[in-house]
Order: structure tokens, then sequence, then C-alpha cells
């Protein structure tokens, strides 16, 4: 199995708290989760993990709007013209869209800030460059899978991806790397399904291939109605459109254990199986684990068969890192994922 990882995303790295649940928390999307990944794949024997080569702007934009592009290389100098902070600052949104208006041109930089975000995160000065090094990653591990060099690849990505949207940034996450890789794939005229197994719902995929029919986005998840991202992830959500019954939401419930999920699971990859995909793209997310400070209860015994369920589909699969924050375990639970397709 090819690994791809790089340093691009050390540019990125949030310090300041944030409001959540009431309480200031620091921000958990750090560079040692990388880290601690490649520390795991190191000592299982899988790997070593493989540089990406650049691939410019233009699967980017395929997903991205040039707008959102545009302000997301350039908001960090413009905050910095703007307020006289430091390098090290990090732009945060203050104010927010006003719904149901006709205004669409955000000019000043908080006005963007508001208007291409729906959470609280900052976007730094090394903030566009680690997210498309982290699109390089994905496009690496996708291209060689893609052209019939690896029948699995892995792109270790961070930032993470799956909450970002055409033209939005939210929950960690600024260019969507399993987004992009997957319209690269239909770009080649296949047809993907991607399935989104991190424990908040995959809300940016989700509105990229909405209308899509040649596109199935399935995602587990803990229930939008108490957890993040809080707007979208329901199971009333089913596609539009063209794209009606190619989205498939499963929201769980706090606490979710492996008996529950994989009931969850497996009827989320029957979903799969009849769309048939010439190839599938993995979200995978291991802040599922007990450990982490979220709510689900997978123990160390449960990835290898969340690896083997996916195994199982027996397609060509790309499979790109979304979250997972518990340091301790995020390494031994995403090589548990990656051994079962060996
Ligand atoms: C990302 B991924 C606000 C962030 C609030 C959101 C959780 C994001 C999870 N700055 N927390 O799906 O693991
Ligand atoms: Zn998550």
């Amino acid at each position: 199995m090819l690994i791809v990882a790089s340093d691009a995303h050390r540019a990125h790295h949030a310090r300041e708290p944030f409001p959540d649940a009431g309480r200031l928390m620091d921000p958990p999307e750090v560079p040692e989760r990388v880290d601690r990944i490649l520390d795991a794949i190191a000592s299982c024997g899988l790997g070593p993990p493989q540089p990406p080569r650049p691939f410019g702007s233009t699967a980017v934009t395929r997903v991205h709007s040039a707008a959102y592009l545009e302000f997301l290389e350039h908001a960090h100098a413009r905050w910095r013209a703007t307020t006289g902070r430091d390098e090290s600052s990090e732009a945060v949104a203050y104010a927010r869209a006003i719904r149901d208006q006709p205004f669409v041109r955000p000019e000043h930089v908080v006005t963007q800030l508001g208007w291409y975000s729906h959470d609280t995160d900052p976007i730094l000065a090394g903030t566009y460059d680690a997210a498309i090094g982290a699109v390089d990653v994905t496009l690496t591990a996708w291209e060689a899978v893609a052209d019939g060099r690896e029948r699995v690849a892995y792109a270790l990505a961070r930032p993470p991806g799956h909450h970002a949207a055409a033209d939005s940034f939210a929950g960690y996450c600024y260019l969507n790397n399993a987004a992009i890789a997957t319209q690269a794939w239909t770009d080649r005229g296949a047809r993907i399904a991607v399935v989104d197994v991190d424990y908040h719902h995959g809300n940016g995929t989700q509105q990229i291939f909405y209308d899509r029919d040649d596109v199935l986005f399935v995602s587990l998840h803990a229930d939008p109605a108490f957890e993040y991202p809080f707007f979208l992830g329901f199971a009333n959500e089913e596609g539009r459109g063209s794209g009606v019954g190619r989205n498939r939401n499963y929201p769980l419930p706090a606490g979710t254990e492996w008996n529950t999920y994989t009931s969850a699971l497996e009827e989320a990859l029957a979903a799969v199986r009849d769309f048939g995909p010439d190839a599938v793209v993995v979200s995978l997310g291991v802040d599922t684990a007990l450990e982490d400070a979220d709510t689900f209860r997978l123990v160390a015994d449960d990835y290898p068969r969340l690896g083997a369920a996916l195994a199982g589909l027996d397609r060509p699969t790309l499979v790109v890192q979304e979250g997972g924050y518990c340091l301790e375990v995020i390494g031994r639970n995403v090589v548990a994922v990656l051994g079962a397709f060996t």
C-alpha cells in the first residue's frame, strides 16, 4: 500500500483557544497528530511514506470557487494590513453573514472571514500553503490508484478537509482533500463512492456532491441534533435533482459502541455495493475512539473490523485522513484500519 505524507502541514498550527460548548478549548488539530501516525506506520512495517508531487491548482479549482481560493490565499496578508497584527496572529471571524439578504460581494477582510466560514476557525500565515500541501499529498496517493499502480493508497492529509465546501472553511478544514480527489476521479469518467467514517458529519463533501448522480456520499457520524456541524448531516438529506438517492447519512447517538456502529456501517456499505462504484474514497476520521474527547466508544479491536469492512468493498481505494485527536491512540487506530487492506 502506498502511503503519502509531507511536512507542508507544519505551516498551519492554530494555538488560540476557541469557544466550544460553553468553554474555551485549545485547538486539538495539531501537527503532532501527523507525527503520531507516522510513528505508528513506521513501527508496524507499513510504508515508508512517499513524498507528494506538486499538482498545481487545476484540480482544486474543480471543487472550490475562484473567489474562495483567492480569499484563502491572501486573507492573512489582508488581515495584517487591516488590523496591524503581526505574522503570528490568527485571523478569526467575528461578524457573520446576515441571512436572506442579497449581499454577495464581501470586500473587507473581516466581512470575508464571516462570509467564507461558519465557525470560529482561524486563518494563519501558513494556512493556505499547508492546505495546498495536503491536497498534493492526497492527489499523489489518488493518482497512484487511479493510474492502476496501487490498489489502495493512504493520504496522510493535514489539515483535514471534509467540512470544507466549495466556498467555505470550518471544522479545521480549508480545502476538501477527499472531494478534490473524488472530482479528479470523476473527471476521468469514474463513478465514486465516498465513505466518511469520521465522528463528525462531512458536511463539505455532502454539499459539494449533493446534486451529483456519479458520486455516492455515505456518512456515519454523531447525530447533528447534538454534535458539530449541527446544521447538516440528518438522515433526511438524500441528495437533490439528479443526486436524489446519492446521499446517505447515518446519524448515531452519543455513546455509540461497535455494536450499534457496525449495523449502520453494514447498511451504508450495502448502499455502496448497490451503487457499484468504480472506486472508493474513504474519509478516515478516528475521532470515534473511546479515548477521544467526543462521545463514541470504539476500542482498539474495532478498528481492524472497520478496516476489514471497508476493504471488503473490494474496490480501488483512496483513504484520506480526516479527524482523530487523541494523540495516544490516533496512530494505533489509523494503522489498524490500513492493516486490514494489506
Ligand atoms: C473536525 B473533524 C471551531 C471548531 C469547533 C469542531 C470540530 C471539528 C471536527 N473552531 N469544533 O471532523 O474531525
Ligand atoms: Zn471529526
